[in-house]
């Protein structure tokens, strides 16, 4: 495996080239980066975007790193198709990190007063945005009453050369750990990683319990502990191999107007906590790389999330049902739509099954079940079993009143109703889903691919 970010680049370009572009235009740090990637995913193309030349910085920017499950699946040594059944493998024997003391990103150090996040090639991503955002900053902290060590992402607003804004509106470990220390009148240091290893931007988008480290997940994902060395005003370690570390205290009494951002609904959200980050220093590589997330319903937004989420899910469910296929939460139904497919054993499964995630999956809204033939990675097919194998006054249900994601703009109030749809044949339906011969399929795909369409 590769062991940082730049080395994992350099795979790309030797191994897979395809999925990587190189971009020597100049482009601007407003919205020229953002523009490339949605125009790139019109045209069904999300290749990592290397640009060279950012208007007015020395530093490079990458982005769309985990656009595609691939390429997510390179960083963390699973195919694609295994993403979900390989995790759970790969994730179970965590690896703590090891300090070390050669470490790359202590290259430059500022401190203090010598801090100017105004140096740094931090974009602004949509016209409707509140400024300069952070979006693939790794946000390192420790439990405050335990020690025990946390990953995590966070948008971060630029407020000034010292002063980042936050919001921890996911209510996740790091809210807990900053609620906590702000009940005591305590600020909570934190450490913000950008440029990592995909295997630590993977970790630290899954949600463990608040007693697990999640740079222990990104160990046992990388195969290796994660080298790491003390930061330089925060009591934290940091990963060594990083392309840059920002340190810092989210303030316990401080709290400042943050947002609004497009978020992964394809909305602008202003919901904040407006927390205040205040920054003691910064350090980097001489070359440094800066690495950022496209935000709004961008693939990487939303994949980084999916990668580990949809696992959790799966494995549940199949606990529970082992006669369940496959499960996909696709991109097009931002975090709210699951396609899910069984091989039906008794009536009304489906349904059950269908209870069941929304049990686990409080994001999860509008379900379509389907039967095995269907791949829920093919929205064509599912789409087609909802047309054929679907009556709405048999096989539809709706619950109201359940927990949802509040950044959903259809919601009034705080929770939201459910749907359920039941797409899989009865068990005593006559029709028979056509096939193509297998036999044809071999000798047809051979000449194709003679024909340079394989
Ligand atoms: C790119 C990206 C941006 C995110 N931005 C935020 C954010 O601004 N605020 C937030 O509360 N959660 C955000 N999340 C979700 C949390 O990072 C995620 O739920 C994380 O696993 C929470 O970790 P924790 O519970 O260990 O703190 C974001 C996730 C991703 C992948
Ligand atoms: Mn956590």
């Amino acid at each position: 495996m590769t062991e940082d970010l730049r080395s994992f680049l350099d795979f790309l370009r030797a191994e897979h080239p395809e999925e990587i572009l190189e971009i020597k235009n100049q482009v601007s740090l407003e919205y020229d980066m953002t523009t490339f990637v949605m125009e790139l995913a019109k045209r069904g193309k999300y290749p990592l975007l290397f640009f060279r030349d950012v208007k007015g910085y020395p530093y490079p920017v990458v982005v769309n790193t985990f656009a595609s499950r691939r390429r997510i699946g390179y960083g963390i040594g699973l195919e694609e198709r295994e993403l979900i059944s390989g995790w759970k493998t790969r994730s179970a024997d965590r690896i703590p990190p090891r300090p070390v003391e050669d470490a790359p990103v202590k290259e430059v150090i500022h401190l203090g007063e010598e801090v100017d996040l105004n140096d740094y090639p931090i974009p602004v991503h949509f016209e409707i945005d509140g400024g300069r955002y952070i979006t693939g900053g790794v946000v390192i902290a420790r439990d405050p009453d335990t020690g025990v060590g946390n990953l995590n992402f966070t948008r971060m607003q630029l407020h000034d050369q010292r002063t980042l804004g936050a919001s921890l509106h996911s209510r996740g470990d790091l809210w807990d750990f900053q609620r906590r220390q702000s009940e005591r009148g305590q600020p909570l240091e934190v450490a913000i990683a950008i440029g990592v290893h995909p295997a630590i931007s993977v970790a630290g988008a899954t949600n463990l319990p608040i007693t697990e480290d999640e740079m222990a997940l990104a160990g046992a994902l990388l195969g290796e502990s994660v080298p790491v060395v003390q930061a330089e005003t925060v009591d934290l370690l940091v990963p060594a191999q990083a392309e840059m570390i920002i340190e810092g205290q989210i303030l316990p009494d401080t709290f400042e107007d943050e947002g609004p951002l497009g978020e992964y609904t394809g909305y602008a959200s202003s919901r904040s906590t407006r927390n205040v980050i205040r920054v003691s220093a910064i350090t980097h590589r001489k070359d440094m790389i800066y690495q950022d997330i496209v935000p709004g319903a961008s693939a990487e937004h939303l994949n980084l999330s999916k990668v580990s989420r949809v696992p959790r899910t799966f494995d549940a469910v199949k606990a529970a049902f082992p006669n369940v296929v496959d499960m996909n939460y696709p991109m097009s139904g931002t975090h709210y739509h699951c396609y899910v497919s069984l091989k039906q054993t008794i009536e009304g499964q489906a349904r059950q099954i269908m209870m069941l995630i929304f049990g686990l999956d409080p994001y999860i809204k509008h379900i379509i079940a389907v039967d095995s033939d269907v791949d829920v990675y093919d929205e064509k097919q599912v789409l087609w079993a909802l047309a054929t194998r679907f009556q709405a006054d048999r096989d539809l249900f709706v619950v109201p009143g359940l927990p949802a994601n509040l950044l959903d703009p259809s919601m009034e109030g705080k929770v939201g109703a459910k749907m359920g749809m039941d797409a899989t044949m009865s068990p005593d339906s006559p029709a028979v889903p056509i096939q193509i011969s297998q036999e044809s399929l071999q000798k047809i795909r051979k000449q194709l691919k003679d024909l340079g369409l394989g």
